[in-house]
């Protein structure tokens, strides 16, 4: 078996953080020390550098059918940019289509990923159509390794559930000790609001986050939270953005509850002002939309207080012709950000580089919690004997500039253009290979593996 040392590195995981070696045997970590005194096949001198765990981004979307035309990167491009930003494993989201079964859709999302995802990847199953037949799907979805059940609050006659649906599938996912997560968001409120402003003539971008102010996303937290604390089943919100949304988890908090929280690297960066722009502001028509900088400080506050765990980045592309569908309605822009390569190098910059979090959470939000939460912890998540060698190498004083013109992701602008970040990936690896190094991809088209995952043990 081959065996690669890495020397001399900062090793920092979410309880350590040393100067050490690193030595992997084939595609697992075999030792973590001092001086490990070893011949090795390879060997990464990492002096200087510091070494993170493979990151996790458990909420992207690729190639799925979406409004009208498909999301642009495919399992193959979408992993191998998040490849390129050092993250090294995602959970892709399987979309049930309303009156069919969940296996359908799971077949379908295999046949696009099997044998062609670069990156390691695993699958949430979205229940758009919860009956009784789907009930019966839920105890097989577990035993195959997908515990996890998203559900869509929002996008009536499509993907949302109502309260009747959420109460029997929470049932259900407790039974088979799996986790429930949410698009938390008032759908009704949304669409009613969507159709008032397209009746006045209000179609411009900035009518797209007047559709979906604070308190439909507030009221649909708490809503969910409810509804899981009667049920006790774990829960999950996914893409939380704002204030109000994060008070209703502060309140379950009061009454013993814990709700897994997530919220997405452009809701820590970027403002609701972007949305004036009313030629491009279309490249950040998402859903739910950016906020306002009191939001953004609400949530740098809440990773630090420990109620937010994970940074995502609910990865969803569309090329700028895709986006022009709704150039003259924002109702009819594709919903979607591209954000999974860069998730790990701007949190980085932004939040360690910039002081606002310590090294040991960046390492926490974009990797280890989700391994616990997602139920792949400690095979991923962190630096340990036993786990993937899923490692990061980071040269933390290295400056470089986001650039569609440079980056991975099959999309034609970037929604970041000419940031200037502090703090480089210069090497990944996946599984012990090499992945990643100097900018060039070193493992191809189907080295990604399908990751079954287990329960919640957070
Ligand atoms: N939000 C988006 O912006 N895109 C995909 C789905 C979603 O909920
Ligand atoms: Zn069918
Ligand atoms: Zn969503
Ligand atoms: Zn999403």
């Amino acid at each position: 078996m081959a065996s690669l040392l890495l020397k001399n590195g900062r090793v920092v995981t979410a309880d350590s953080d040393a100067v050490c070696d690193v030595l992997v045997e084939g595609e697992t970590i075999v030792a973590v020390g001092r001086n490990l005194p070893v011949q090795a096949d390879h060997i990464i001198d990492a002096t200087g550098k510091i070494v993170v765990p493979g990151g996790i981004d458990p909420h992207v979307h690729l190639d799925m059918p979406f409004m009208g035309t498909f999301s642009s990167d495919t399992h193959e491009t979408g992993t191998r940019a998040a490849l390129h930003g050092g993250t090294t494993t995602v959970i892709d989201f399987v979309l049930q289509k309303q009156g069919h079964s969940l296996r359908e859709a799971l077949t379908e999302w295999q046949g696009r990923a099997t044998g062609t995802a670069v990156g390691d990847y695993s699958f949430h199953m979205a229940v758009t159509d919860f009956n009784p037949a789907t009930k019966a799907e839920i105890k097989d979805m577990v035993a195959e390794g997908i515990t996890s059940f998203k559900t869509f609050m929002a996008y009536k006659g499509a993907l949302m559930i109502d309260d009747a649906q959420m109460l029997g599938l929470m049932q259900e996912v407790r039974q088979h000790g799996g986790l429930v997560t949410a698009h938390a968001t008032n759908g009704d409120m949304i669409d009613t609001l969507i159709a008032q402003h397209r009746a006045q003539g209000k179609l411009t971008p900035r009518y797209h986050y007047l559709s979906q102010p604070e308190v439909t996303e507030a009221e649909a937290s708490g809503r969910f939270a409810d509804i899981a604390n009667y049920t006790d089943v774990n829960a999950y919100i996914v893409h939380l953005t704002c204030e109000g949304a994060l008070n209703q988890v502060r309140r379950a908090t009061e009454r013993n509850q814990r709700v897994f929280v997530e919220t997405c690297i452009q809701y820590l960066l970027l403002d609701a002002s972007l949305y004036d722009n009313e030629e491009e502001g279309g490249k950040w028509v998402m859903s739910p939309p950016l906020r306002e900088k009191k939001d953004q400080a609400t949530l740098w506050a809440g990773i630090n207080q420990g109620l937010v765990q994970v940074v995502g980045t609910d990865h969803c592309p569309f090329m700028w012709a895709q986006k022009l569908a709704g150039k003259d309605d924002f109702s009819k822009i594709p919903n979607g950000h591209p954000a999974i390569e860069h998730r790990m190098e701007l949190l980085f910059s932004e939040g360690v580089s910039k002081g606002r979090i310590s090294l040991q959470k960046f390492v926490e939000v974009t990797s280890t919690n989700a391994a616990k939460i997602f139920g792949m912890f400690p095979r991923k998540g962190t630096i340990s004997i036993g786990a993937d060698a899923d490692l990061v190498i980071f040269d933390p004083t290295a400056t470089h500039t986001i650039s569609a013109a440079t980056h991975h992701m099959n999309v034609d602008y970037s929604a970041y253009e000419g940031w200037e970040l502090t703090g480089k990936i210069d090497t990944v690896l996946l599984r012990g290979q090499v992945a990643v190094d100097g900018g060039e991809t070193k493992v191809g088209r189907g080295y990604g593996q399908f990751i079954k995952r287990g329960k919640t043990a957070f």
